[in-house]
């Protein structure tokens, strides 16, 4: 089934928050942010900027009814600063004017100034200094010390990872209007509505129920508008109640890539311990996120971290450590993935020294310490139906790494200024959020008098074609065309207490709640055509709009069987509520079963370096991707390309950089750099592993959002083995990304 939205895309008439029409008298806000990264503000003067005509009105922390706190995991950051200033880009004011060039113009007006503070922006300073948002913690297995005495060969060394912009094409935005008795909606381009609703409740003093979020749509988010699409919302909802005023604000693209969070950017210690036969015995790490200058979900984010730190390798002895270190930085956020790639680039790392010291290729270690079935993850969990091996040896088969390996061999050969380089990235990613009760969702299901459906679940559509899976569900269960289904918006009050639409879990959570309820209406359909055919329940079916009795179409059709259900009082509208069963996790012991089930994989890379400019091409990619039984391998598959793109984009050339005084210098995409077309695989082949999928999967199509993202680590290894057939001179570094710049030092080092 084709994305329900590809027509509507290509022909521009999808509508976004920007494209809702506004209410006559409409205003609009623009956020005055802090100019520095840690100081106080002395003087604050509205008075010039007021005075221009067309601006109706600033606000500030003090004009805050409810409460000034955005945090959830943790309460640390104020919705606008009150003195203090913590990050560059941390909103201080809102102005509201009758058009967003007045609100512009008014801002070069205000008068402020500051006291300015020493800063941190670096993650390992931050440590050091013990400035950490929340404590550390720690997953063990095994004994690490004991180990590492045993091993043949102990490697330690360094990893570092940058940060990536989110650059979804859509920028963070609100348009809120003010409805009767305090009332609001709120239109708000987030992937978590109830978390808007919270937050905009909490700052306006008012209650839950008073607060009603509609999204249609995202036009992209990747993680950056689970939490940050909160305080836009929050603050165009502050003016529209304090005015009575419809508020819209939208971030222009350099507003929002100053000032939101980024992937957040980790340097790591690590030690490897290997035995002759190259079985990894112990693995110790340290990981240090630079969590920037407020909680946000840091945490969970680091917590994300430490269950992935053995990817999908068996290592008996683990010792990691994470850090959430506190800077004075936008605050990092979601991002695809959520700690996952920094992990798994950390061991590719460890694994890559390793490798070079004792002198075998990085394959033969990656191969020897795959997971097997009832292996168990340093947080407790015993692997079930583990299909790395499975995707590692289905690359061997049908991908061939030996003759890729072959024909690199040659090339290199021949070629003096061009070397070809190759890796191989397995991959095990956990599906569930970590945080146990976010795992459940909602749906609500109407039948129509006509036999048409309306369906509302939890889940955004983000781009990814969660509602057309969503529409897939709802014509399976009930056997009916697809074109009688329609995906409604997701608002909080037809569907409540929604947890983001995040983890990868967004199709699992919400499907399982939409089959839930199908499942329930058509029991009361196939009742009620037992009474009005007079035969047994047990002999009806539905299949392709037609009542069947014994399997035999009868006069009764689908439109029929509803209309009648309806003239005979049957309900036919259904909730259906999902929580992932089994699941469980005890933060004290850091031991449990926090996942659903983990999907697997590998990708074997090729890369071109040309060595003489350091410029490089990814130039072939072959994937084998445990998809479960996919409900929609056109969806499934887009989500690997696009993932896998962007992972090739953070460990390549996503270059975040902040100068020493916390400014963003990557600040617009004149100096940012993300993957085009040009520099995606020349070739990309993705075979399906055929699995039997998961139970807890939705129709046994297994979650496919993030994993793919990071097969895209091996891109720096590929590159980097390239750059050592050139430069035998050349010591490894893990400093991604590995930048045009960075190579072509490696490739003349000495
Ligand atoms: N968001 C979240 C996530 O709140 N918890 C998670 O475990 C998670 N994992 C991946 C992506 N977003
Ligand atoms: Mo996310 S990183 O919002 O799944």
């Amino acid at each position: 089934m084709k994305n329900i939205d590809s027509i509507n895309h290509v022909k521009g008439k999808s509508v976004y928050l920007d494209d809702i029409p506004q209410q006559e008298g409409a205003l609009h806000g623009l956020v005055f942010d802090s100019p520095i990264a840690h100081g106080r503000i002395i003087k604050l003067d509205f008075q010039e900027a007021l005075n221009l005509p067309g601006v109706i009105e600033i606000y500030t922390a003090k004009d805050i009814p409810g409460i000034n706190e955005l945090g959830i995991i943790v309460e640390d950051e104020p919705l606008l600063a009150e003195e203090e200033l913590h990050f560059v880009g941390q909103a201080i004011a809102i102005i509201i004017a009758e058009t967003e060039l007045i609100a512009r113009k008014a801002k070069k007006l205000i008068n402020i100034e500051f006291e300015e503070f020493p800063i941190i922006t670096d993650e390992r300073e931050a440590r050091i200094k013990e400035q950490f948002i929340v404590p550390p913690r720690t997953f063990k297995l095994g004994d690490t010390s004991k180990a590492f005495a045993q091993c043949d060969y102990v490697i330690d060394g360094v990893a570092k990872s940058g940060g990536q912009e989110h650059l979804y094409i859509e920028t963070q935005g609100a348009y809120v209007v003010p409805i009767e008795n305090d009332c609001l909606m709120v239109h708000s381009s987030t992937q978590g509505p109830t978390s808007v609703q919270k937050i905009v409740a909490r700052i306006l003093g008012i209650s839950m129920h008073k607060v009603e979020v509609d999204v249609r749509r995202l036009g992209g988010a990747f993680g950056g508008k689970e939490d940050q699409a909160t305080p836009i919302a929050a603050m165009a909802a502050l003016a529209a109640y304090l005015l009575k005023k419809p508020v819209k604000l939208v971030l222009h693209r350099l507003d929002d890539m100053r000032m939101t969070g980024k992937r957040h950017p980790y340097t790591s210690d690590f030690k490897i311990g290997l035995n002759k036969d190259l079985k990894i015995i112990a693995f110790e790490t340290d990981y240090m996120q630079n969590a920037g200058a407020a909680a946000d979900l840091s945490p969970a984010i680091m917590e994300r971290s430490l269950f992935h730190s053995t990817n999908s390798y068996f290592i008996p002895n683990v010792r990691a450590t994470a850090y959430s270190c506190k800077t004075n930085l936008p605050p990092n956020t979601a991002f695809r993935g959520f700690g996952a790639p920094q992990a798994m680039f950390v061991l590719e790392s460890a694994i890559a020294k390793a490798a070079e010291v004792i002198g075998v290729d990085a394959k033969k270690i990656q191969e020897t310490n795959l997971l097997k079935e009832n292996d168990e993850f340093p947080y407790g969990q015993i692997a079930k139906n583990v299909n790395s091996n499975g995707a590692w040896s289905q690359l061997e088969k049908i991908q061939s790494i030996d003759n890729i390996e072959k024909e690199i061999a040659l090339y290199n050969e021949q070629k003096d200024h061009f070397k070809k380089g190759m890796a191989i990235m397995p991959i095990s990613f956990g599906i569930s959020f970590t945080n146990v009760s976010m795992n459940q969702a909602r749906a609500l299901v109407h039948i129509y008098q006509d036999g048409s459906i309306g369906v509302s679940t939890g889940a955004i559509e983000m781009g990814q074609g969660v509602n057309t899976k969503l529409v897939q569900v709802a014509s399976k269960v009930f056997s009916v065309n697809k074109n009688r289904i329609k995906l409604e918006t997701t608002n909080t009050t037809r569907v409540a207490n929604t947890s983001p639409t995040a983890a990868s879990s967004g199709a699992d959570l919400n499907g399982k709640a939409l089959e839930i309820a199908c499942n329930a209406l058509l029991s009361r359909l196939i009742q009620s055509a037992s009474e009005i055919l007079g035969v047994s329940e047990s002999d009806i079916s539905l299949k392709n709009e037609e009542v069947l009795v014994e399997n035999s179409a009868v006069s009764l059709n689908w439109e029929r069987l509803v209309l009648e259900s309806y003239f005979k009082r049957v309900k036919l509208s259904e909730k259906g509520h999902y929580a992932t069963p089994q699941i469980h996790f005890d933060k004290n012991k850091e031991k449990g079963h926090p996942f659903a089930y983990h999907v697997y994989g590998a990708a074997v890379f090729t890369a071109t370096v040309d060595c003489v400019k350091g410029i490089y091409d990814i130039e072939k990619v072959n994937i084998v991707h445990d998809f479960g039984k996919s409900m929609n391998k056109l969806i499934d598959n887009g989500q690997i390309e696009g993932a896998l793109v962007q992972g090739i984009g953070w460990m390549t050339m996503e270059e975040i950089v902040y100068n020493k005084k916390g400014e963003l210098m990557s600040n617009a995409l004149s100096s940012y750099k993300v993957p085009d077309i040009y520099s995606a695989p020349k070739e990309v082949n993705i075979e399906h592993l055929e699995t039997e999928g998961d139970e807890m999967a939705i129709m046994r199509s297994k979650a496919v959002g993030e994993p793919p993202l990071m097969y895209g680590i091996a891109a720096y290894f590929a590159i980097q083995n390239a750059v050592k057939v050139f430069n035998p001179n050349y010591n490894l570094k893990f400093d991604a990304p590995f930048t045009p710049e960075k190579v072509l030092l490696a490739l003349y080092e000495e």
